[in-house]
């Protein structure tokens, strides 16, 4: 990044690409841009530390992890990530297992926290000297179906323009990039949910040593985790339900009502060091580049929760995009350039249909009829008794190739 101080009012920047948003996304195009001499500047809303406290997924695909190795920021996953071949669904009260490991020959998950990554990604920009504008306030989008697209924002109250070859908008579905596409360039596919999920973290053992998911005519429940000894565990609630509402101990009460009851009897309660709501919603914005803008991550799709997807497809979104970028800047080629938007897309769909039918075989649609609950038992049978069927649960869980 190079500053120059040629206007009165306001201080003129330049980089290759202007990067917004410095969620996992943002850091991880960052990280990999810069081990290629890629030059890059992210602008992020919020302060460094509400970015490296918010809690989110749990769950790494493998080629999430193998990206996260390029990336030069495993060290720590690899010592304390948690493989995990395999995971429980119930429905109403009966356990069956889904041998990731075995179904998919030998493919497995890892888990570790959204949180965690952020902080090593977080970390190793540090270490390289990398510059993140926390705090970039009003960013703005100009000239981006132009060949020298700018962003503009304030920082301490001064205004700054950052000039570039590209930009990267990685700024989640609140951001400001998908915004600035004209409405007209931009066909949006959205599924809203009836509920909700209200999510606890809370410093005692989990439950099981793997994941539960379970469907109950009281709503859904999920058993997940961070380490040995610190459990996050998940329960379906009202749209307009509000956190208040929920003492730890009725939070734990109906997570127990929802399990089976060996899973219920394993459960450890204990005062919740994190409570939140997060919405659930289908979402995908076509095509996902814009001139010399190009959408990754949530800025671009939101799926529900369920099948564990969000991250890992801003992390297939970001291996496109990065291999993109650098065949433009290595190579002198823009295929990877004008292919990216179908190629993440084609991957992306894929994982809303899978997070969609997850989300479809074990929630409570209150709106629904007696049909449907029928419709999921007899789901939930055929997986029991399919391998075929368990097969193809598997191969979407632990994560189609890139
Ligand atoms: P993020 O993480 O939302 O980061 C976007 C960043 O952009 C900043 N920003 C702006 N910066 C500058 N100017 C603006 N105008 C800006 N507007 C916004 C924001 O402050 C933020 O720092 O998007 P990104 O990087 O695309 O990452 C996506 C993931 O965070 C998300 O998909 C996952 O958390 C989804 N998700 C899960 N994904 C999985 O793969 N596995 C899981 O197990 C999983 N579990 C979950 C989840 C999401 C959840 N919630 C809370 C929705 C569980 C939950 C409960
Ligand atoms: C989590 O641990 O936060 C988690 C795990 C699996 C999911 C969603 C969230 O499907």
């Amino acid at each position: 990044m190079q500053v120059e101080d040629s206007r009165e009012a306001e201080k003129q920047v330049r980089t290759q690409v202007a990067i917004i948003g410095a969620g996992p996304a943002g850091l991880l195009l960052g990280q990999l841009l810069s081990r290629a001499g890629i030059d890059n500047v992210i602008l992020e809303r919020r302060d460094r530390d509400y970015v490296l406290s918010r809690i989110r997924a749990g769950v790494l695909e493998q080629g999430m992890v193998d990206l996260l190795q390029e990336a030069g920021v495993s060290e720590r996953l690899g010592r304390e990530g948690l493989v995990h071949d395999g995971f429980s669904l119930a429905f109403h009260g009966v356990l069956h297992r889904i041998d990731l490991e075995e179904l998919t020959g030998g493919r497995t998950v890892t888990v570790y926290g959204q949180t965690e990554v952020t902080r090593d990604l977080v970390e190793a920009r540090q270490a390289l000297g990398r510059p993140t504008i926390y705090e970039a306030q009003d960013v703005a989008l100009h000239d981006i179906d132009s060949a020298s697209p700018r962003v503009t924002f304030r920082k301490d109250g001064q205004l700054y323009e950052l000039a570039c070859d590209f930009i990267a908008g990685c700024d989640g579905y609140h951001g400001v990039s998908r915004a600035s596409v004209p409405a007209a360039a931009l066909h949006s596919f959205e599924r809203v949910y009836p509920f909700g999920w209200l999510g606890v973290l809370v410093d005692r053992p989990p439950a099981s040593h793997e994941l539960v998911y379970a469907g109950h005519e009281r709503g859904f429940a999920l058993c997940s985790m961070r380490s040995a000894e610190r459990s996050r565990y998940y329960i379906q609630v009202p749209q307009d339900e509000r956190v208040e509402d929920w003492s730890d101990e009725a939070f734990f009460d109906e997570l127990r009502a929802r399990l089976p009851s060996e899973t219920a009897a394993a459960v450890t309660p204990g005062p919740s060091i994190e409570k939140s709501i997060a919405p659930l919603r289908s979402f995908v914005a076509e095509p996902m580049r814009f001139g010399r803008l190009f959408l990754a991550g949530d800025a671009a799709h939101i799926v529900p929760p369920t099948g564990a997807k969000g991250l890992n497809l801003a992390a297939s979104d970001i291996r496109y995009l990065f291999d993109a970028l650098h065949q433009h800047y290595n190579e002198g080629s823009d295929a990877g350039l004008d292919g990216y938007s179908a190629r993440a897309l084609a991957r992306v769909w894929k994982a809303e249909r899978f997070s969609w039918w997850m989300t479809n075989l074990l929630h409570h649609f209150p709106e629904r009829d007696g049909f449907d609950g029928r419709i999921q038992q007899a789901e939930f049978d055929y997986l029991k008794q399919s391998r075929a069927a368990c097969t193809a649960l598997a191969e979407n869980y632990v994560g189609l190739p890139y």
